[in-house]
């Protein structure tokens, strides 16, 4: 139970982000050769050093415990730990070792992801995810992280965004491999993803049966322009079956997660009015917008509060417990970063009381990072960098931040 503004005892509250984007110099993946390709990325950025959080991941779990933060969510690079199919390379399963203990030394409870978009050169080559033996390439990788870094873990997350992944990178020609509209990879994209989740499951529960394990949804969300026109009503239904398309490949979300998951990690960051309309056959009907008077983010997305609150809700059904492993705003204005922080976090209290068990809150991001194929362009940290320098300089953001998971409640 929670009154007022105050959070269940034992909220997590901390931040995400995910190895290719911070840690700096990831070479042997396939997003790094992606980059080099011209054309492919927002102001031919390229992820380079990142935020060279492989070297300075003290400096950086020093900034979230001084965010008062008790968690944090971060993912492990395929390609460092098995740079050739078969050969795993010890120093960096003992790079991630100090990582993670380091992380649980400053008082934080890690939640790993194994898989967060990028894939080693050798597994891309074999064709990757759309190629028959991808479960089965995938899971000799999970098997050594569970085995060798499964004691400093203690939430797992095992594919990240299935849904997003798959259709940027066939459907939208947007990340690697970057195709067109090849539906009929996507799908079997989707169906090796979600036999990947299952059994990268079944390996942690194997091994560490008491620790909670789930899979992580984007959740885009679709809603009818006019909610008593039933022609809206069915266009956003049809759009949310798309865009939710990895329960739909999955068997439905409800089956999976009872199957296979322990809790329901959502990522939720925006959505779209969507209203029939004859004129547009070729998106089947659908016009999409933005809601009036609701501000837009960077990435050209209205920021909606209540629909954190509708997103969350609709998990109710599932029965499991939720953790919000990424919510965040793009913009270069930290001030609306802080509005963003209070209002979203009333939405996820709304939810609460409204019966949603919420255990934990990961704001994307820590530190601005390299965004995929937006680059350095758009900005989502609670904490800036200089470019060059890669010094760290914490926005006031960070510091409501900090007040908010030291009170354990929305603070002013
Ligand atoms: O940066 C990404 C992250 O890798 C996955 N979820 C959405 C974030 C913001 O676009």
């Amino acid at each position: 139970m929670t009154s007022g503004r105050t959070f269940p005892p034992g909220f997590l509250w901390g931040t995400a982000t995910a190895a290719h984007q911070v840690e700096g110099d990831n070479k042997g993946n396939d997003w790094w050769e992606f980059e080099q390709q011209p054309g492919r990325i927002s102001n031919g950025d390229r992820s380079g050093l990142a935020n060279d959080s492989y070297n300075r991941y003290r400096e950086d779990f020093s900034l979230l415990r001084e965010m008062n933060n008790n968690a944090h969510r971060l993912s492990i690079e395929w390609s460092r730990v098995e740079p050739q199919e078969g050969e795993f390379d010890s120093r960096q399963l003992r790079h991630y070792r100090d990582v993670l203990g380091e992380l649980r030394e400053q008082g934080m409870r890690p939640m790993l992801t194994l898989h967060h978009f990028t894939n080693p050169a050798w597994f891309a080559r074999k064709g990757g995810w759309a190629a028959s033996g991808a479960p089965a390439a995938f899971l000799p990788f999970v098997r050594r992280v569970v085995d060798e870094l499964g004691d400093l873990v203690e939430l797992w997350c095992t594919i990240n965004e299935p849904n997003i992944y798959a259709t940027q990178g066939w459907v939208f020609n947007a990340w690697p491999p970057g195709r067109t509209n090849d539906i009929r990879s996507l799908w079997r994209v989707l169906a090796n993803l979600r036999q990947a989740h299952e059994e990268a499951y079944a390996e942690i529960k194997r091994r560490w049966p008491e620790r909670p394990a789930g899979l992580v949804h984007n959740r885009f969300l679709l809603t009818p322009y006019n909610r008593k026109n039933p022609l809206d009503q069915l266009v956003a239904r049809a759009g949310s079956l798309a865009m939710d398309n990895w329960p739909v490949a999955a068997g439905r979300l409800q089956r999976t997660v009872a199957a296979s998951g322990d809790f329901v990690g959502l990522n939720h960051y925006s959505g779209r009015l969507v209203r029939f309309d004859p004129r547009h056959p070729g998106q089947q009907f659908a016009f999409q917008q933005n809601p009036p008077g609701y501000r837009v983010s960077d990435f050209g997305d209205a920021v909606v509060p209540e629909w954190m609150h509708e997103s969350l809700v609709d998990l109710k059904s599932l029965g499991k417990p939720v953790y919000i492993t990424e919510s965040g705003i793009a913009t270069h204005e930290d001030a609306w970063r802080e509005d963003f922080l209070k209002e979203i976090l009333a939405e996820v209290l709304r939810a609460i009381a409204d019966g949603v068990d919420v255990r934990g809150f990961f704001h994307w991001t820590a530190i601005d990072n390299f965004e995929w194929s937006r680059g350095w362009t758009v900005q989502f940290g609670l904490i800036g960098m200089d470019p060059v320098t890669l010094e760290r300089k914490p926005k006031p953001s960070s510091r409501l931040y900090a007040r908010i998971a030291n009170e354990n409640a929305i603070v002013d």
